[in-house]
């Protein structure tokens, strides 16, 4: 039986973390496109450096010729195209890298298999998302909605989806997006509202923080487990015929529900009191009683800094395809399930932060005295 060798491209994010893992549990060689930068460690991925099964090389979404090499080398079986400027506010500020990277490297990924005469030996999952619907047509979202994209990521992102298309039908190649809602997990970039959320909730009830500054409350999501959608990126590419899936939990929460959990799962009751820009969260209660002080504290602010130019506001995903046909599961790891794991996790690591500053400011105090020398 020949090897499953992956190569994945966005292996450092929170997505080809995980997918790392599941495929290296299967079985396969696992290469991943890392890019040079000044701080070299590796979070998400550094307890798989030195895998045997686990390569890293360097190339650039934005550089075809190191793609092109890069494949030529690797001879994957199966690649996973998750490198993107993922973030969609980012992309308002920075429009033209974002189509560089998450329209034209699409395209570029795809000469990469042509170029080294792999297109019928290589299959390639394309890293779509539901911010294609933006200001959705239709509620739920499903295959057949159609796409409304509303932000330069999302513009982009359509040009990737279509590119796939094309390829897969001129040139009869095996490339497939998934259409994947939003999925959260501890590795979870800061800068996501869901993230975001968690970090502050821990940070306010271990007494690092004063208040949390989100920008629109109302906006609705169909929020999902990382880890159970990697699953799905895998099994779309191991159905008999490549086509695109919607993958979603099919419930949907807004921002300030996700925000009243959180707060909740780090012992913080809130309530929200007034509307838009002057909407707050309030303490009403707590769990542990050195918390006290927080009572009738505003915890939770409204501000503008946080509003998009243009913001996808309701988002709701319909799984039945994936669940009919890939056999996959899209309750695995509830709403309350998630908001609790990412809670419990970042409690533990701002506390451990604090130990670690602890240790650091008794060496800088011991150095200074000359106790330690
Ligand atoms: P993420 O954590 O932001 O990771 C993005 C990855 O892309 C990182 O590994 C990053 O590398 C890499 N990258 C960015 N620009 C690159 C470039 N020019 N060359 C090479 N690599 C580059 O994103 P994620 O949440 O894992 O999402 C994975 C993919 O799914 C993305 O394409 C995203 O747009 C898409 N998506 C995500 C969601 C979601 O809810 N998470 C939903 C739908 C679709 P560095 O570490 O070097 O920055
Ligand atoms: O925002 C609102 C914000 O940045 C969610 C990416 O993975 O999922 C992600 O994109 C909602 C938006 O994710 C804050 O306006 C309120 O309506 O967590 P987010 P996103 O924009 O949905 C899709 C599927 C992707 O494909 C993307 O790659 O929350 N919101 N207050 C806020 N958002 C942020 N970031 N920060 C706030 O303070």
């Amino acid at each position: 039986m020949s090897k499953n060798i992956a190569l994945i491209t966005g292996v450092t994010g929170q997505d080809g973390s995980y997918l790392s893992e599941f495929l290296l549990a299967k079985g396969y060689e696992v290469h991943g496109i890392i890019r040079r930068s000044s701080v070299d460690f590796r979070e998400r991925i550094a307890h798989l450096e030195g895998t045997p099964n686990f390569h890293l090389h360097y190339a650039d979404m934005g550089d075809s010729m190191s793609l092109v090499k890069l494949v030529g080398k690797v001879q994957p079986t199966e690649i996973y195209n998750l490198a993107a400027q993922s973030h969609v506010q980012v992309s308002f500020d920075a429009p033209e890298f974002t189509a560089d990277v998450d329209a034209v490297g699409v395209l570029r990924v795809l000469e990469a298999v042509r170029t080294n005469h792999l297109e019928k030996t290589c299959k390639i999952y394309q890293a779509s998302t539901s911010e294609l619907y933006g200001k959705v047509e239709e509620v739920p979202q499903n295959e057949k909605t159609p796409f409304h994209p509303y932000s330069p990521y999302a513009v982009a992102k359509l040009y990737g989806f279509w590119i796939i298309k094309e390829y897969r039908e001129a040139y009869n190649m095996f490339c497939c997006s998934g259409i994947l809602f939003n999925h959260e997990s501890e590795r979870r970039g800061e800068t996501f509202v869901t993230r975001k959320i968690t970090l502050a909730a821990a940070r306010i009830a271990q007494g690092k923080q004063d208040c949390l500054y989100l920008g629109n409350l109302d906006s609705l999501r169909d929020w999902g487990y990382a880890k159970d959608y990697v699953e799905c990126m895998w099994l779309i590419l191991q159905h008999n015929k490549p086509e695109d899936f919607v993958i979603a939990t099919g419930v949907q929460h807004s921002v300030r529900e996700f925000t009243d959990l959180a707060f909740k799962h780090a012992g913080i009751t809130l309530k929200f009191e007034g509307e838009g820009l002057n909407e707050n969260g309030i303490c009403v209660a707590v769990e542990n009683p050195a918390n006290q002080a927080l009572v009738g504290k505003t915890l939770v602010c409204v501000s503008e800094d946080f509003y998009r130019p243009t913001d996808v506001v309701n988002l709701w995903g319909d799984p039945t395809k994936a669940k009919n046909e890939l056999g996959w599961n899209p309750q695995t790891t509830t709403f309350e399930q998630l908001v609790e794991l990412m809670v419990r996790h970042d409690m533990a690591k701002v506390a451990a932060d604090a130990e670690a500053a602890k240790v650091r400011t008794n060496l800088a105090e011991y150095l200074e005295k000359g106790i330690v020398k």
